[in-house]
């Protein structure tokens, strides 16, 4: 009920619905709609009431209502179900507590309008405010353990290919998986393993995105679709095709293997050629980044000779 109640708040777009006409059209009483709205409030949607008029759903565009994804969605997998909350913690804490409870299955999909603690690799926080795309997907891959770091890769070329349909102009990659555009970080994924020894069961993907978020409520080196475009965009429209993307390329990554993905992953790493630094804890390696191997790992020119790195984040020189 409470979703039905989001969806015809959300088709009013920005206009009053009366709790009388709301009770009529989902035939319960105007005290069920009261309590349905005020559950919603408490969740965190930003609902006006105004006595004579009704209520109004602020900022329509920045809400995502499941069935709507669902309806438009055609993927096999990824997606299978949608849930959307308005304000979590982290959408891959939930995610893990769902898998947890086994409310989700493989291809499940919670997105949310706005993260408290929403994080980044290494403990690192990640900012998202409502007018991003915040989501985390459930995967459970059937490829060798070694290949997983791999995966880091497939998802942000199909992030950067799904979001050029609104920045009309390409996005880069920084290796492993921070999605760039015009020097500044526009997304970034987080993957989180688990399972036993003999074999990873679950991978929750993590994806950040920054949709219609101004300049003054990123970090310094970040940057969104709003800022290159000076236009918002529905997130909806932003997540139906990241999402048809990332089954486009993860489905090719099952079936060919990583190969035929790299050239197209090389072509968007932006740091290839150039003189880099990778931080791995405390330890530091420079030097010119000659190539991306196929196993996905950094092909370095050092000092010291050639060395290939698979873990650490990449600073140019
Ligand atoms: C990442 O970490 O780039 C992974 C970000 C993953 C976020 C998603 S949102 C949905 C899901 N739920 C979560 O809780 N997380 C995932 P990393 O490479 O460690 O980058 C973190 C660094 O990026 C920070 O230290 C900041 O410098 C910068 N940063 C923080 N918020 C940002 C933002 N909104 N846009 C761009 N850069 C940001």
């Amino acid at each position: 009920m409470r979703d039905t109640i989001l969806k015809e708040l959300w088709q009013y777009k920005g206009e009053y619905i009366s709790g009388n006409e709301l009770a009529a059209r989902l035939g319960i009483s105007r005290v069920a709609v009261w309590k349905h709205i005020e559950a919603l409030k408490e969740e965190g949607y930003d609902i006006k009431g105004i006595s004579g008029k009704g209520y109004c759903l602020q900022n329509t565009d920045n809400i995502i209502i499941s069935s709507e994804i669902a309806e438009r969605l055609k993927n096999h997998l990824i997606g299978k179900q949608v849930i959307s909350l308005a304000k979590v913690d982290s959408t891959n804490q939930v995610c893990k507590q769902m898998i947890t409870n086994k409310q989700i299955t493989e291809g499940a999909v919670i997105v949310a309008s706005e993260q408290v603690n929403g994080k980044g690799r290494l403990g690192r926080k990640w900012d998202s405010p409502s007018g991003g795309l915040w989501f985390s997907l459930l995967l459970s891959p059937t490829v060798p353990v070694s290949e997983l770091p791999l995966l880091s890769l497939v998802f942000s070329i199909a992030v950067s290919n799904g979001l050029s349909k609104f920045t009309h102009v390409p996005c880069q990659i920084k290796w492993p998986n921070d999605v760039y555009l015009e020097g500044k970080k526009i997304a970034g994924i987080l993957l989180e393993l688990s399972g036993e020894l003999d074999g990873i069961e679950n991978v929750v993907v993590g994806i950040g995105i920054n949709v219609n978020i101004k300049s003054n409520h990123l970090p310094e080196i970040a940057t969104s679709i709003y800022e290159h475009s000076s236009q918002s965009f529905k997130l909806a429209d932003v997540l139906v095709e990241v999402l048809q993307q990332i089954e486009k390329i993860y489905d090719e990554f099952l079936t060919n293997g990583f190969s035929p993905l790299l050239d197209r992953f090389k072509s968007a790493c932006f740091h290839l050629g150039a003189e880099i630094q990778v931080q791995q804890g405390e330890k530091k390696v420079s030097g010119i980044n000659t190539d991306i191997d196929e196993m996905g790992r950094l092909v370095i020119d050092t000092a010291e000779g050639i060395v290939k790195v698979s873990t650490g984040d990449v600073s140019i020189i």
